[in-house]
């Protein structure tokens, strides 16, 4: 019984308990407080689309049965969903275009960043069908900068990124469909338009916009910005990290980096390092930096910076009392950091014109200034260690070590060791003999009503024992990583013959093996796995709909997961999500989503291949999926 727990990681229970007994409250003691959502937002049923409103659809057929408009409960719920997806949509894609902007001004020449990563840059100048040769680096980076800016801008044809990332029978049939976008913008406001008052009204055409908004966050948003990041800072390579509370050391100057787009956290690190004597002037052994959410998978991909948190206990960190500063961008930031940093000598730092929370510091950051902005607020955390009040460290002594960095190309090189000439091969002939049944990726959150990690590592845990390979992202990587599955400890979870495949691996790498589950980034790094998945069915002559492959997010919590998951419903993928997505108030919206090919009438599975499974029991959610991927295994022959 986890009704009074709140975390599988102890040292959280540890600090909850501390915050509780100081009267400071949390997202879980805030969470406690309303044990039960309300019924009709749950089951998307409520719509506060326009002033006649708020209206809402009874349940069982009692009460009402449409809006004052006529609306009734399937369109209700259907643009609820639309909502949402556009919302984490949205996120991502100006992740992606901060990013693309990013690139053209390193490429001009005034910004404080360079081009990192010029092999990943010709590879996707050579996708995008732009000329590189005799051109000078800062040409080519300006070329595919624009052309990711274009997925903003044009108006007409299919975005640039999803041809660059898309199969051809994926594209022909979202063409057929009428869902494939055409830039992001476009996209977004016009979906934002249909989900407004008196626009549309047919559930089917709604759920469609989904997916379209699905395409636009995997492309514009999940695959540009991986590309992106990956020309500005390098291609992530295998890094053995830190996960858990130890990480944060009494005697350092702590700075926690948290939200997304890496730009600012890769100079709070490059700085940090820089200025560490200042902060031996102040009494400190040096600057540390951890990492929270998705900022902190991004500088653990790249520099092996250890984590500390992801989304859900992200205030917990503050009550150490050894946090120095939190420096943040966009996206999972509780408002609640601020006024637990209050009861701290914590200092938040906000640094986007359109992210602020009153209360916190704010420290104007943008890519021609980065580097002043990274001093400036390294140099406050050191001002502020001093200002430590001793008897309220709580310390932990306890890390759990962690491989992480495992792009798309530290796995092929990896596997190049065993087979040169076809590196895909020793994978899929493991595949092929059923030493590994499938591949599964772990993604997503953790959520403050759920119990921290639980739903994660128990998802990963059976898929493990069933020989299914297995990767991750987001903050459920934080989840695995912090209980043994990204170390070698973990082997012992994994069936006899993945543990082979994953020994003969990590052998031909100097490894004692792979690490049971790979890390492969941040959110926005779904876009890995995903082309992981294309390579691996284009070698084959197949779709991705037909791998035994399937997606994952057991401890749901954001929008942005439920699009990176419709992504990869439009994809055939099957997806399982363990919190519910608020779509129970429309038998028929259920019904398309999470149906089977098998069933009457329209479903996702019958246009794309693989639908939504809701299963809050994580057991059951993994056999689920593991039945998901027999049935693929068989349709595929093997
Ligand atoms: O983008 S996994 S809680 S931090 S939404 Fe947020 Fe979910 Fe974490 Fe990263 Ni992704
Ligand atoms: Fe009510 Fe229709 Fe307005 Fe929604 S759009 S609040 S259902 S009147």
């Amino acid at each position: 019984n986890h009704t009074q727990r709140i975390s599988l990681d102890h040292d959280f229970e540890v600090l909850y308990e501390k915050a509780c007994e100081a009267g400071i409250e949390t997202a879980f003691s805030r969470a406690k407080q309303t044990p039960v959502p309300c019924p009709f937002g749950s089951a998307g049923v409520c719509c506060r689309h326009c002033l006649e409103g708020p209206c809402r659809i009874g349940f069982n057929g009692k009460g009402p049965q449409e809006g004052i408009c006529g609306a009734n409960g399937d369109t209700i719920v259907a643009r609820n969903l639309l909502t949402m997806m556009i919302e984490g949509a949205a996120g991502h894609a100006e992740h992606g275009r901060e990013t693309a902007l990013a690139l053209l001004e390193a490429s001009e020449g005034n910004s404080d960043y360079q081009i990192k990563g010029v092999e990943k840059l010709y590879q996707v100048a050579a996708g995008l069908g732009i000329e590189t040769n005799g051109k000078a680096v800062e040409d080519i980076g300006k070329q595919v900068a624009l052309k990711a800016l274009e997925d903003f801008q044009k108006q007409a044809g299919a975005m640039n990124w999803l041809t660059l990332h898309a199969q051809q029978q994926s594209i022909d049939k979202w063409d057929e469909l009428g869902i494939t976008p055409v830039n992001v913008h476009l996209e977004i406001s016009k979906a934002v338009t249909r989900t407004s008052m008196g626009c549309d009204a047919d559930p089917v055409n709604l759920l469609l916009g989904c997916l379209t908004m699905g395409l636009v966050d995997g492309f514009g948003g999940l695959h540009l910005s991986s590309d992106l990041q990956d020309i500005l800072f390098g291609v992530p390579k295998l890094v053995k990290s830190n996960f858990r509370l130890g990480v944060i050391k009494k005697e350092m100057v702590n700075i926690a980096v948290h939200g997304h787009v890496p730009l600012l956290s890769e100079k709070i690190v490059e700085w940090s390092r820089k200025l560490s004597e200042e902060a031996k002037a102040a009494g400190a052994a040096g600057i540390n930096v951890v990492g929270i959410c998705c900022s902190g998978n991004e500088v653990l991909m790249r520099h092996g910076i250890p984590a500390a948190s992801s989304f859900s206990s992200q205030e917990l960190v503050i009550v150490t009392g050894m946090l120095e500063a939190m420096v943040v961008d966009v996206q999972c930031i509780m408002p609640g950091i601020q006024k637990v940093a209050e009861c701290y000598h914590t200092e938040i730092i906000t640094t986007l014109p359109y992210v602020n929370i009153a209360g916190s510091t704010h420290v104007d950051f943008h890519t021609d200034k980065a580097d002043k902005a990274a001093q400036d607020i390294v140099r406050k955390a050191i001002a502020n260690f001093p200002k430590r009040e001793h008897q309220k460290i709580t310390s932990f002594t306890g890390t759990v070590e962690a491989y992480a960095g495992f792009s798309n190309e530290q796995i092929i090189e990896a596997l190049s060791a065993l087979n040169k000439e076809d590196p895909l091969k020793p994978l899929l002939d493991a595949i092929a003999s059923g030493a590994i049944r499938g591949v599964a990726a772990i993604v997503g959150c953790t959520n403050v009503r759920e119990f921290q990690d639980w739903g994660n590592v128990t998802v990963a845990k059976e898929l493990l024992k069933n020989n299914v390979l297995v990767v991750a992202t987001g903050c459920s990587a934080h989840s695995l990583a912090k209980h043994n599955l990204m170390n070698m400890q973990g082997l012992e979870y994994c069936g006899e013959s993945l543990r082979g495949v994953l020994k003969a691996i990590g052998q031909a790498v100097g490894l004692e093996s792979l690490p049971p589950t790979l890390h492969m980034g941040s959110c926005v790094d779904n876009s890995r796995p995903a082309d992981l998945l294309t390579a691996v069915a284009n070698r084959l002559g197949v779709e991705v709909k037909d791998l035994p492959a399937v997606g994952s997010c057991p401890e749901t919590h954001s929008p942005k997961a439920l699009v990176i998951g419709t992504y990869f419903l439009a994809n055939g993928v099957d997806v399982h999500v363990g919190v519910n997505p608020q779509v129970s108030g429309s038998q028929f919206v259920t019904d398309v989503l999470c149906n089977g090919a098998k069933d009457d009438g329209l479903n996702l599975e019958k246009l794309f291949g693989g639908k939504l499974i809701y299963e809050k029991d994580p057991v059951k959610a993994a056999a689920i999926l593991l039945r998901r991927i027999e049935e693929k295994r068989l349709a595929l022959g093997l």
